[in-house]
């Protein structure tokens, strides 16, 4: 009879370990089934010369046990293997745990049985297991990488992995040895390795960014915060971004000076973590102020590395800082330095083979008595893909995550009920202290296990809607991040073959965090729970909102400001005056020139953005949002700046008069007064007379649309295209989108009604020229491009025109964006993900005037 557990947990690592200590503390029966022949997973593994922890250690422990805090002091800020695997060891026999761990088992094959729900686990020596449930604690870098390179198993000499390294050591004193590899194991042992060696030559194909870890001691000031408020120190850790409490940076690298950036870098530099260019919050969000950083640290390698060509060598070029895992540290530059060193650049050098006595490259022979690969892991899925998963209808695991891993919360996978993973793919994992991931993955599960049970269900399983929106909400995440510029294990590419997708979440520990509470506290959204006693599915996407947003949003709702319906239009303008002066610039554009024209009644204001680009140019009349009652000339200067350098086009952003001291058709008459004018300026103005198009957003894009209806049926001026972002065209708030996005978006129906009530009389709205929607005839009409926010209220009214139009035989381009909000999509370079749909507004322009 196999035996038959609650739970099977599969790996005695730090996540096996402590899921075995609280799953006994629920009262489950429960075990563990691990390859080694004890506990200590990575820290079993990887012994290599130099492997230590590079987060400091006193972050990298249990918080679970507070005994165990007191009875266990770390001998420094980074501690090394040994030390750490003692550490786990001793959890392990502090919590009796081993009776519970079948160690030298390695689990090859696991299938569901739906009959009795259970899973049925088979081990490499073919006996076999049982579980309710099944936790996959194999570890994120767990999997070795083959070693693909070619003649691979000719070399005679003794051949080592960084990541299964002999237990009793390797003593290379006196050996020529070489190491292929560079990544954090690559440089962590290759300064040991070449105290002992006669010659070391280092093979790098990529070089990376390492900073240097000034171990020693531990800081007295993280033992002191530790012990002035232990249980603090540990939520701190568990609400920050990375598991590690830090200060929260507020500025980007490029709203400070120069000089101060790089006081800022240097401080980092010399606090010796992985943390050292965090002081700044855009580091993996602005390529700018990721390549200043990127700078400092290549001056650093030339400053240490005496060979300028070695130098030169060492300093990466192909990735933003921080997009490939930055490494730490000790003396690994300075290695460099030493006679017996030699660095092979396989950028340029490449291995050819390797050979019966060493490694040949295209250059030439390299005769060894070891070889060393620190060639790093199939990362985050391999260990899991390791094991045969057989599902609910006898599918594969390797087959559902062909095209990249589909889980809900990177916790489980739809068709695996009761199969857990604890820091699996698109979860925080490797972008955290993962010991802190760790406790929190385990703790859920636990949890559900345990609500399971007291709710009488047998099954959990993700929904299939619920884990797509996951999947897409972890790619929005890591799309508006550097990250997949890089080809790293963060994005499978080190792996022939492997799909290039991103794999860990990269929105924060603590952002997860109150994710994951979110599902439960949503009677498990988008999970189904099944038991002999009934089901219970709310089915549903636990985030929908693209993450950035998500976070606007989220920063708004922190400053608590007044309903805008709550204000007057004076307290309204002052407000947003406010809002906007924090805003980024935008990018720099050629020139900006202030004028004036006629305005029906009297001179406006307007501000021209030329392109840098030698003139003429096309020549956009653009129109601010701001509801008719909000805003002048600059209201949208960001997005203005942004259209001229996307469009290469002359945008001159006109003033027009705002309700409710002007009412409508003030608006619509000051904006076909300017298009006019603009028309019969151009040239002056350094434009292209006769390739003039309008563009607006919001109440704009309604005055951009009107413009173009009241200049067909004037007979002119001719215009060649309308750009129409989430515009206003119809006073109707029955729409779906009203509905939908009522309330929770920053633009509320409330708001809407509002700036209707101060801009247009009843009797009014349904005159075309308020509601362009309602106009008889929509033919003969510009080109237009229309955008629409999916979280808008004024979304369908957007959609319905772009219809109208199209209906109408008008050359209409409808891009509706997914995951946005109506103040969100011109909101340049605080709205990341707006950015490819901003690219698309300025081909648009293009396309307007002529240009493919
Ligand atoms: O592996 P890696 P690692 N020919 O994948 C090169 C964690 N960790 O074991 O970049 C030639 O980073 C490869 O080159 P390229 C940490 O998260 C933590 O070093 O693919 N070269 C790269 O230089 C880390 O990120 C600690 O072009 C080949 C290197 O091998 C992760 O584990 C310590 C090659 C692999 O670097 C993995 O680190 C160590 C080939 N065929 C590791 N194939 C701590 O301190 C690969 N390379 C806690």
């Amino acid at each position: 009879m196999p035996d038959d557990f609650d739970v099977v947990v599969v790996g005695a690592g730090m996540a096996g370990i402590y899921a075995l200590v609280k799953l006994r503390e629920l009262g489950f029966s429960a075990v563990a089934l691990e390859t080694a022949d004890d506990v200590g997973g990575t820290w079993y593994w990887n012994r290599y010369p130099g492997a230590r922890c590079d987060i400091v250690t006193t972050d990298y422990t249990y918080s679970f046990d507070p005994e165990l805090e007191d009875e266990w002091t770390w001998s420094e800020k980074y501690a090394t293997q040994p030390e750490i695997l003692r550490y786990l060891q001793h959890v392990a026999d502090k919590h009796d745990l081993r009776r519970d761990i079948r160690f030298s088992t390695t689990v090859e094959h696991a299938a569901w049985d739906d009959d009795t729900a259970r899973w049925v686990i088979r081990t490499q020596d073919g006996s076999t297991v049982t579980g309710q449930h099944c936790v996959m604690a194999t570890g994120c870098l767990s999997a070795p990488k083959a070693p693909e390179v070619e003649g691979f198993e000719r070399f005679t000499g003794p051949v080592y992995f960084t990541s299964r390294w002999p237990h009793e050591g390797v003593d290379f004193t006196g050996m020529r040895v070489g190491v292929i590899g560079t990544g954090s194991s690559g440089i962590q042992s290759i300064p040991i390795i070449a105290e002992q060696a006669a010659a070391l030559t280092v093979f790098q194909r990529t070089p990376n960014f390492s900073v240097p870890a000034g171990n020693g001691p531990t800081p007295p000031e993280m033992l002191a915060a530790l012990a002035a408020d232990r249980e603090q120190y540990r939520e701190a850790a568990k609400w920050s971004s990375f598991g590690v409490p830090l200060p929260v940076p507020t500025e980007g690298a490029m709203q400070v000076s120069e000089e101060e950036r790089i006081r800022r870098f240097q401080q980092g530099w010399d606090g010796g973590t992985l943390f050292a260019f965090t002081g700044f919050n855009d580091m993996l969000l602005n390529p700018v102020s990721n390549a200043c950083a990127s700078e400092f640290v290549r001056e650093k390698i030339r400053a240490t590395v005496h060979d300028r060509a070695v130098a030169e060598a060492l300093c990466p070029y192909d990735f933003p800082l921080s997009t490939k895992r930055m490494c730490l540290d000790t003396g690994y530059y300075e290695t460099f330095n030493k006679p017996h060193v030699t660095l092979v650049d396989l950028r340029t050098d490449p291995i050819t083979t390797i050979t019966e006595t060493g490694i040949d490259t295209s250059a030439g022979s390299h005769e060894f008595d070891a070889i060393v690969f620190a060639t790093g892991f199939d990362a985050m899925t391999g260990a899991i893909l390791k094991v045969d998963f057989a599902g609910r209808d006898g599918r594969t695991l390797e087959e559902c995550w062909r095209d990249g891993p589909q889980t809900y919360l990177g916790l489980m996978t739809a068709g695996f009920p009761n199969l857990f993973l604890v820091t699996g793919p698109q979860s925080p994992s490797a972008l955290s202290n993962m010991a802190v991931s760790i406790e929190q993955h385990v703790e859920w599960i636990c949890a559900t296990i345990d609500h399971l049970r007291a709710a009488r269900f047998e099954r959990i399983e993700p929904t299939e809607t619920a884990q797509a929106g996951w999947v897409q909400h972890n790619t929005d995440w890591g799309d508006i991040t550097l990250f997949p510029r890089a080809q790293s294990w963060y994005m499978g590419a080190n792996i022939p073959g492997k799909p290039r997708v991103f794999l860990p979440f990269v929105g924060g520990v603590d952002t997860y965090r109150t994710i994951c509470d979110d599902v439960v506290a949503q009677e498990y959204l988008g999970f189904s729970l099944s038991g002999a006693d009934g089901s219970q599915c709310n089915d549903g996407v636990i985030r929908r909102l693209q993450p950035d947003v998500q976070l606007v949003i989220e920063t708004l709702a922190e400053l608590d400001l007044p309903l805008l319906e709550s204000m007057s239009p004076s307290e309204a303008r002052g407000l947003m005056a406010a809002i906007n002066a924090q805003r980024p610039p935008g990018p720099d554009v050629g020139e900006i020139v202030d004028g004036v024209f006629p305005g029906v009644a009297g001179d406006l204001a307007y501000r021209l953005y030329r392109p840098a680009s030698p003139g003429p140019h096309p020549v956009v009349a653009y129109f601010h949002g701001g509801g008719w009652v909000l805003g002048d000339a600059q209201y949208d200067d960001p997005f203005c700046r942004d259209l001229c350098v996307q469009s290469g086009s002359l945008i001159v952003s006109f003033d027009y008069r705002h309700a409710p001291e002007h009412p409508f058709p003030a608006a619509p008459d000051d904006g076909f007064a300017a298009v006019q004018w603009l028309a019969e300026h151009a040239e002056s103005l350094g434009g292209i007379p006769g390739r003039l198009s309008v563009a607006g957003w919001s109440a704009g894009a309604n005055i951009a649309a009107v413009v173009c209806q009241m200049a067909r049926n004037a007979g002119g001026p001719a215009i060649s295209g309308q750009l129409l972002v989430s515009p206003v065209t119809d006073a109707d708030f029955s729409r779906a989108s009203y509905t939908d996005n009522a309330d929770g978006y920053i633009l509320t129906k409330a708001a809407m009604e509002w700036f209707w009530d101060h801009y247009a009389d009843a009797a009014d709205r349904s005159d075309p020229r308020a509601s362009p929607l309602r106009a008889g005839d929509l033919s003969g009409l510009p080109a237009a491009v229309v955008v629409t926010c999916e979280f808008d209220p004024l979304r369908d009214e957007g959609a319905a025109y772009a219809d109208a139009l199209a209906a109408a035989g008008v050359e209409v381009t409808h891009l509706p964006q997914r995951g946005q909000i109506h103040t969100s999509i011109q909101a340049v370079d605080v709205v990341i993900s707006g950015a490819p749909a901003r690219v698309e507004m300025g081909r648009a322009l293009r396309r307007f005037a002529g240009a493919r």
